[in-house]
């Protein structure tokens, strides 16, 4: 047999979201979003450092794209600001032609370098406007509104080039980190010394709740005005790392299904099956929001593909209070001591390719869409204090892509899974939200004094990688068959099992 190969319109590249690396939060009429008050405000970052300036790429889009170019990739995920689009945010809200020209500008420089643009509407950074005007994501029926208004305007001015969009990036995460943990923008929490407003027990569900309306109703806006001109496909991206029993009882078997209930079932059921998760039905009780008859017909199956994010792999034990977690315990310790993986500078990720692997069957069989990783990624533990050559040999995040590279080719050939793309997460160094600049995840180091940007060894890994190991022949496929979720040949059936 030949070596094994990914497909040739297999989509490579790198990922980046708006706030994290543009910077220049005043320019060309931008309004201010939820990140900039909340990082701006005492205690709320790591090194107490904002995006203000990040990695300076609103200013430093055409050298980005060079740099893009020069590694290869055949995609390049980003986030649209809304804040640029929309200064206020709202449907009744005045557009900013400058902001939609920079965007368009950019699409236009990866199209000419032979880059297929990848487009997330929402990477986290709400106009600060509608946070004010009437609690943003909380507000079911103001924000849908406004969401779709401003999908509408991206669909407009850049659906012509762009064929593949994101609605949201990880809703678990603006659910729970904004409104739960008060972690992140807009911080707020039942925890009191965290923030003066909040209700955890409530607020998160609600907000996760209207996120998948919000994406349904965009997604819809999309398929019955868009899709049939423009020929692009929708779909939303849900964080979510692998779940393994820490041992081999019934107990912890059980623990791992809760843990993916929670972080991906939460929105993955909903959308690709139609209903919330028994278990979290059952933990919650009536603080889960209902959907009506429309509005469940309306989110089941308003997603083209599975987006995935995933960096890790969590070993699960039954018990806590972590309701954001299901009630279950995550470690990296095994019941031997050992530990699962290469240790990351973030205390939530260690490597584990095998991990990788077992999350895409795992998704695979449950949800049967073809999967697209949108996100993956590894940050080297103390790589900000090291001297530059050494961060430049980033040998753990060569190893952490290597393995998940591997993991991913033989998900495709041995397993029989459909994945259509992989995003590392990513392209520089930057914004890393409440660990401000410490933790890197760039496949290229940023020198933060001089902007200067450097290519580590991973960066070229990759590059190397993807150009081995993607089929150089055409696709022969016909050209009404587009990338739309296809029955699985195998005959599998979808079951929720590890
Ligand atoms: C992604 O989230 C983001 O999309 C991206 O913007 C970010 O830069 C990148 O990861 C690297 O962090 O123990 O409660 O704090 C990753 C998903 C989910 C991973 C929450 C960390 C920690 C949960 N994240 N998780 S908690």
């Amino acid at each position: 047999m030949a070596a094994q190969k990914l497909p040739a319109d297999f989509l490579w590249g790198m990922a980046t979201a708006s706030y994290q690396i543009e910077g220049s939060p005043d320019a060309d009429g931008r309004g201010p979003s939820i990140w900039d008050t909340f990082s701006h405000l005492p205690g709320k970052t790591a090194d107490g450092l904002t995006g203000d300036v990040a990695t300076d790429s609103y200013r430093r889009r055409d050298e980005d794209v060079a740099l893009l170019k020069q590694y290869g990739v055949k995609s390049y995920r980003f986030s649209i600001s809304w804040s640029r689009i929309i200064p206020l945010g709202g449907r009744n809200d005045p557009i900013n032609e400058k902001g939609i020209r920079w965007y368009s500008k950019l699409i236009d420089e990866l199209l000419e370098a032979d880059i297929t643009p990848f487009v997330t509407l929402y990477h986290w950074d709400l106009p600060q406007g509608l946070h004010d005007r009437y609690g943003g994501w909380l507000n079911k029926a103001e924000i849908i509104a406004d969401f779709v208004n401003y999908a509408r305007v991206c669909f407009d001015a850049f659906g012509d080039r762009v064929k593949h969009w994101l609605t949201f990036n990880e809703p678990w995460c603006i659910a729970i980190l904004g409104y739960g943990r008060g972690v992140f923008a807009p911080g707020r929490s039942s925890d009191r010394s965290r923030s003066s407003e909040g209700d955890s027990k409530t607020e998160p569900w609600i907000v996760g709740h209207n996120v998948i309306l919000a994406h349904a109703s965009a997604a819809a806006l999309y398929r019955t005005e868009y899709k049939q001109r423009q020929g692009g496909v929708i779909g939303v991206t849900l964080n979510g790392d692998m779940a393994l029993p820490w041992d081999d009882t019934d107990e912890c078997r059980e623990a791992a299904q809760h843990a993916l209930d929670f972080s991906i079932g939460w929105f993955a059921d909903p959308i690709y099956l139609g209903h919330y998760p028994t278990y979290q039905r059952a933990l919650l009780g009536d603080r889960l929001p209902t959907f009506t008859p429309e509005e469940i017909a309306l989110v089941h199956g308003s997603s083209d593909f599975y987006g995935m994010n995933t960096y890790t792999t969590n070993l699960c034990k039954p018990g806590g209070d972590d309701e954001f977690q299901g009630n279950v315990q995550y470690t990296f310790t095994r019941p031997d001591g050992t530990q699962l993986g290469t240790q990351a500078h973030c205390r939530w990720l260690q490597t584990y390719p095998e991990g990788f692997r077992l999350l895409l069957n795992y998704l695979w069989n449950r949800y049967n869409m073809p999967i697209y990783v949108t996100e993956n990624g590894f940050a080297v533990k103390n790589e900000s204090s090291m001297p530059l050559e050494q961060a430049l040999k980033d040998t753990d995040r060569v190893e952490y892509f290597q393995g998940n590279c591997e993991a991913l080719l033989k998900a495709t050939h041995e397993d029989g899974v459909q994945i259509r793309a992989y995003f590392p997460w990513s392209f520089l160094d930057n914004f890393e939200w409440a660990d401000g600049y410490q933790t890197r995840f760039g496949v290229t180091y940023v020198d933060y004094a001089t902007q200067k940007r450097y290519p580590k060894e991973s960066a070229w890994f990759l590059s190397k990688w993807f150009k081995e190991h993607i089929d150089s022949q055409e696709p022969t496929k016909c050209s009404g068959e587009q990338v739309h979720s296809m029955p699985r040949a195998n005959g599998a059936t979808a079951n929720g099992r590890l």
